[in-house]
């Protein structure tokens, strides 16, 4: 499988426990390099824009406050498959239903504050990196 390149979001349930350090290693652990990284403060707006594709879904307003509420840790990430690897090492939405080891497993709240976001696709990495980055800003 061809190196790829992923958007990853340590969530405001998470960077409020303190839990950036422990989160990173699990994705480097599983073979993920963090190529670009920062912390920021969403806006109300920024989360709408984000998660615009969950509008109609009744835990849209919820999850908009959530992801606004406290910063997060906005990342790319880098590696063989990586949008199928981060997705495994993040685990079920739901972290119920999460295997052991996942981050998700590990950390997660609730369905709404699980800890991390990652791409779904190639074609949403691809959006959702430039949502964030400037080339300049991702050094492999
Ligand atoms: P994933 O993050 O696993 O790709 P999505 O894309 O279905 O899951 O959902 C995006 C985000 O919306 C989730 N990370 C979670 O924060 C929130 N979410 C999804 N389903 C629910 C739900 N049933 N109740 C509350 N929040 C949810």
């Amino acid at each position: 499988m061809a190196i790829q390149r992923t958007f990853s979001i340590i969530k405001p349930d998470a960077t409020r426990r303190n839990l950036t350090g422990a989160i990173n290693a699990t994705i480097e652990k599983a073979g993920l390099r963090i190529v670009a990284q920062k912390r920021v403060h969403m806006t109300r707006a920024q989360a709408e824009t984000f998660y615009a594709v969950h509008k109609e879904r009744p835990f849209f307003g919820e999850l908009v406050e959530q992801m606004s509420a406290s910063p997060v840790v906005v990342q790319v990430l880098e590696g063989d498959d990586a949008i199928a690897r981060y997705r495994a090492v993040m685990g079920a939405t739901n972290p119920e239903k999460a295997d052991e080891g996942t981050i998700r497993k590990l950390f997660a709240l609730n369905m709404g504050e699980n800890s991390v976001h990652g791409s779904d696709s190639a074609e949403n990495a691809a959006i959702e990196i430039a949502q964030w980055f400037a080339g300049n800003e991702i050094v492999g």
